[in-house]
């Protein structure tokens, strides 16, 4: 940046200049922007003063359905809370449900050059109430000289405000405490649809469901689809010397009367492939099982987290292809 300045006539330098304090990075953001619900660490990050001026006091402010908070101190600044009655009580994994708490917490008396960075830290619990919502942080920052108000809430479809609040995205409560009703087409049950997130852009990603046949005869699956993937295949897993493989099932995946197969990792799964965008843990992915006598039967897999289901069976080495 210092070799652009020296390039640049002055008018074109402040222009640049203030481009780059307009910017995401300048502003007082949160460390950890998404997040489950249940505990979460803030590390609220201060990368520059006011203007130039070194910054003396962080304040954050904490939204409602926050709870438990718990600052960390900080070695030469003072930590100040304000405490008061939250709107409810919140169920607490431990212990009575909380109906107060911390609604600010302020580092107070350091000296935060602006020339440099750091980093203020506060451990809290993410309530069932704000699962699936985006929340907001505001931040006062105070300098030696002036300070600044980071409490601008930003709306959808509008450009960014000069000095958002910290934001943070609290994802859905986790897909295993809501098991979706089962789904029935002819005498076939079909029962917890959910497929594995695909953290680092994997193409292919196992989808898996019970299937009961309440009927007298046996029912095939034969194929399936997925929105999300170019194709889903029927596998099996099988060992080969020694070494779990997996292959399409040739025929379709049989369902003999009065039984339940259940597709899960190590066993039987479809493979989605070809996937047109990563699956992220929370998201639902429309699809639809065909089976030889039921027919068509629409389902929506709930995509949960990459350690989801049971363990891989030993001995699955890298011949298996792909994890799941
Ligand atoms: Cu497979």
């Amino acid at each position: 940046m210092s070799h652009l300045l020296s390039c640049a006539r002055p008018l074109a330098a402040v222009a640049l200049f203030s481009l780059f304090a307009g910017s995401a990075s300048a502003h007082i953001v949160l460390g950890q922007k998404e997040a489950q619900p249940g505990s979460y660490q803030g590390t609220l990050r201060v990368g520059h003063g006011c203007d130039g001026s070194a910054t003396t006091a962080v304040k954050v402010t904490i939204p409602e359905g926050v709870v438990g908070v718990k600052p960390m101190p900080k070695p030469g600044w003072t930590v100040t809370l304000e405490t008061g009655p939250y709107a409810k009580a919140y169920p607490m994994m431990h212990g009575k449900p909380a109906t107060e708490g911390v609604k600010s917490i302020t580092w107070s008396g350091g000296n935060l050059p602006d020339a440099y960075y750091d980093e203020f830290v506060f451990v809290s619990a993410l309530s069932g109430d704000v699962a699936g919502k985006t929340i907001y942080f505001p931040v006062l920052q105070t300098c030696e000289r002036g300070s600044t108000d980071w409490a601008e809430i930003p709306v959808s479809g509008q450009p960014v405000p000069p000095h958002p609040a910290a934001m943070l995205k609290v994802a859905q409560a986790s897909a295993q405490a809501q098991p979706a009703a089962p789904v029935k087409v002819g005498d076939l049950q079909i029962e917890a649809p959910w497929a594995r997130a695909t953290p680092g852009g994997a193409k292919v990603a196992g989808g898996y469901v019970r299937i009961t046949n309440t009927g007298t005869a046996a029912d095939k699956l034969v194929s399936a689809s997925v929105d999300a993937a170019g194709k889903v295949e029927v596998h099996e897993m099988s060992m080969a010397n020694g070494v779990m493989t997996m292959r399409p099932l040739a025929g379709g995946l049989e369902i003999a009367p009065g039984q339940s197969v259940q597709l899960a990792p190590g066993g039987y799964h479809l493979m989605m492939m070809d996937l047109k965008a990563p699956l992220k843990e929370g998201d639902k992915v429309k699809g639809v099982l065909v089976f030889e006598k039921a027919g068509k039967v629409d389902v929506t897999f709930e995509v949960r987290g990459i350690g989801a289901g049971a363990p891989m069976p030993g001995g699955m080495g890298p011949a298996g292809g792909h994890m799941h």
